[in-house]
């Protein structure tokens, strides 16, 4: 089973740590041998949402993970993740890389809004003495050029378009503006959204002024590539005034304090067997202090100091896990193939974690398997209550379900 196709974007200006927040998120432990998830290429990487295993919930001993790893009693299930080159002011008019960058974001479900909370970096991204900057500042200014390209994009010959539709006359104005959005990852149940929070659902299209386009374009942005704020340099003293003022001023969307170099820091140090540390631990411990130089020993006070005592972790795992499991409002079903002994056909125990969006059916998950099971869906079955359910059941998180379909028997 192919990993999930998900993608989180991580967006935001020069030298806030984007690429640093990058490597972090998807630098592994654990030596992964032909798996389809690991690095894909320097921009594009696989990066993991962290959740306590259904095995220990079931009471059983391990599982046999296949598309996702199972560490010590957590499954890592994988997720695309995508680090864009930096955005500059004005680069929905071209500046920069400007569009070039944007048009990265088009396939973006989610994105991570990178801001240097430390207050040390430019508008343009040139390095400061920290508490120069306003992180809340550059937060508006990075949101405001989201829209901008967006709006250029769904403005763009959009007179033309207004009277194509109504020269067919067109009912589903929904349906017709996700087909002209659909390169951007939209997909129509974001447009309905946007259009019954918005109020334009009932407007024809040709009254439509550019104010309603405007706030149609921010809603839709809203619905269809949801922003968390990353505020990163957490570590940096001039950081913790910034994220208070930043929580105050964004309630609506997460604020959440990173330190990603602290955190690659201790991936690496993980990894090379110096500590023992699982991404999101509020903690970690030292295997040999003695083999510790000077340097390394330093390095590991600061960030056990600075960042876990004082934030509770670096925040690299609580961001992704937000932004797949709250923003994007995924949970995970496991399939299977045997209800008693939670295999699959080839007996491995809990082997595939899949994540779908909250309200999905039992049939559409069933299609999500293979388009065949889904056609020719009978029932599933519900592993853990062993209770038989339809087609319209709606999955709950951490489901282990079995579909019976006619194509999947032999
Ligand atoms: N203090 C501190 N510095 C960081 C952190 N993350 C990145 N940096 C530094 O910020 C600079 C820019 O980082 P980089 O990841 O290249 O930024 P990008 O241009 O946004 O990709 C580098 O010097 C990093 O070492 C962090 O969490 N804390
Ligand atoms: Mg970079």
């Amino acid at each position: 089973m192919e990993a999930s196709n998900i993608l989180v974007g991580v967006v935001g200006k020069t030298n806030v740590g984007k690429s640093t927040f990058f490597s972090a998120a998807t630098e592994i432990e654990v030596q992964i041998d032909n798996r389809p998830f690991t690095t894909i290429d320097p921009n594009l990487g696989v990066t993991y949402v962290k959740k306590k295993c259904v095995h220990v919930k079931l009471g059983l001993l391990k599982c046999d993970a296949s598309n996702s790893l199972c560490i010590e009693g957590f499954r890592y299930i994988p997720v695309k993740i995508m680090d864009v080159a930096g955005l500059v002011p004005d680069a929905h008019k071209g500046r920069g890389l400007g569009n070039q960058f944007l048009d990265n974001l088009r396939r973006a479900d989610v994105l991570l809004l990178v801001v240097d909370a430390s207050g040390a970096t430019d508008p343009e991204g040139v390095p400061v003495r920290p508490g120069s900057f306003d992180p809340v500042e550059e937060v508006m200014a990075m949101i405001g050029e989201i829209e901008e390209w967006m709006f250029s994009i769904v403005s763009k010959d959009w007179d033309k378009f207004v009277r194509g539709a109504e020269s067919i006359g067109v009912s589903d104005i929904a349906g017709l503006l996700a087909q002209r959005l659909s390169g951007l990852s939209i997909r129509k149940s974001h447009v309905v959204l946007a259009l019954e929070r918005t109020e334009l659902g009932n407007k024809k299209l040709s009254s439509w002024t550019k104010e309603d386009l405007k706030s149609f374009v921010s809603e839709l942005r809203r619905v269809s590539k949801p922003i968390l704020i990353v505020a990163n340099k957490s570590d940096v003293p001039e950081a913790e005034d910034n994220i208070k003022r930043l929580k105050n001023k964004f309630k609506e969307v997460p604020v959440i304090p990173t330190s990603a170099i602290s955190e690659l820091v201790l991936r690496k140090a993980a990894k090379a067997n110096i500590i023992k540390y699982r991404p999101g631990d509020d903690g970690f411990t030292v295997n040999d202090p003695s083999k510790l130089d000077r340097r390394q020993k330093t390095i590991l006070d600061a960030i056990a100091k600075r960042v876990l005592k004082k934030w509770g972790s670096t925040g690299v795992q609580d961001v992704i896990n937000k932004a797949v499991l709250e923003a994007l409002n995924m949970i995970s079903v496991y399939p299977v193939d045997d209800v008693n002994k939670f295999t699959d056909s080839k007996g491995r125990v809990l082997p595939d974690v899949v994540l779908i969006p909250k309200g999905t059916s039992a049939r559409e998950f069933a299609y999500k398997i293979h388009s065949d099971l889904g056609k020719t869906f009978l029932y599933a079955i519900n592993a853990i209550t062993k209770q038989r359910v339809g087609e319209s059941y709606i999955l709950k998180d951490d489901d282990v379900i079995k579909i019976i379909a006619t194509a999947g028997r032999k």
